[in-house]
Formats: structure tokens, sequence, C-alpha cells
């Protein structure tokens, strides 16, 4: 199965964490990773004021159960140093499942696609450079057509 995990990182050695986190994932037995976005450096969405993110997507070939994923990426993030004391808490890690295939999951410690990846520029920028044409399995979009109609927070253009 063809799956597509976002990453992202504001504590620590961001640029580390990231690259070490595809790492683990390349030395994961039955997940092979495709295809790489840049990393790009964005405003924190959310939580208590905290530093800015680099999020990243990449694309795996995964011979393994979306629930089986899930297991091996939280173990890298518990490797990389990852707690959780909250919701959208600063964190050394983050990898999280956006899609999987056309597969929709609505379990309580696993949703995919991931609920709120169609509102995130931090998760569609780097998605649709790697990734445009994917569908949304729900909203029955592609990444490109979300990006385009994403509502970008911050100061808008005036006429
Ligand atoms: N992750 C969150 C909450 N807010 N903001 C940015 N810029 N990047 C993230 O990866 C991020 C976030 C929850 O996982
Ligand atoms: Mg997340
Ligand atoms: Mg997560």
């Amino acid at each position: 199965m063809r799956a597509h995990i976002a990453l992202g990182s504001n504590v620590g050695d961001r640029q580390g964490n990231i690259r070490s986190a595809i790492e683990k994932m390349q030395s994961v037995s039955g997940v092979r990773v495709t295809k790489i976005s840049l990393v790009y450096e964005t405003q924190p969405v959310g939580g208590p004021p905290q530093g800015m993110y680099l999020n990243a997507v990449v694309e795996v070939e995964c011979g393994l159960s979306a629930a089986e994923l899930l297991k091996q990426l939280q173990c890298i993030e518990n490797e990389l140093g990852r707690t959780r004391p909250g919701k959208d808490f600063p964190r050394t890690i983050d990898l999280d499942i956006l899609l999987f295939g056309d597969e929709v999951i609505d379990e309580p410690d696993l949703k995919v696609p991931h609920p709120r990846m169609h509102e995130r520029a931090f998760v569609l920028d780097p998605l649709a450079e790697i990734a445009p044409d994917a569908v949304h399995p729900v909203l029955g979009k592609t990444v490109a057509e979300l990006r385009q109609t994403l509502c970008r927070a911050g100061p808008g253009k005036s006429a």
C-alpha cells in the first residue's frame, strides 16, 4: 500500500529530528520510503505559544497494515524523545499517517485520512509537492485541489 506520512518538529535539533525519523522509517522492515518532500519552516498552529516548526511529508510503500505502521511510527517518536504533555504541545517529532491508499479508518486511536489534513497548509504544501494527484478518499478531491481551496491564515493581500 502507498501511504503518506507527515513529519513535524519544533524542539531541539529540528532538522536532525526529521532526518533521523526518515532514516528510522527506512529501516522498518516492510516499509520503503519512496519520496521525500522539501523541509518547510512553518508557524505553529494551535497549542500554547511555541517555536516555529519544520514540516515535511514522505511517501512510503508499505507491506504493513495501517495499525502496524502506526505502531512503528509511535516507536520512532518515542526513540526520538517524544513526550506528550498535552494536545498540540511542542515536540521533538510528530509522525502522522495522512493517507493510507484509499483506506478510511475511524478507530479511537487511528483516523485515516488524518481528520485535519485538509485544513493545514503545513501538511498540504509538502504533500502537494510529492503527491498532487493523490485523492482524499472522503472528500473526493486531489491534494492539489485541497491545497488550492485552503484558507490561509495571516494577513491577506489588500486590494
Ligand atoms: N502540529 C500540530 C499542531 N500545530 N503547527 C505546525 N506549524 N506544524 C505542525 O506539525 C503542527 C502544528 C499537531 O500535531
Ligand atoms: Mg500531528
Ligand atoms: Mg501525531
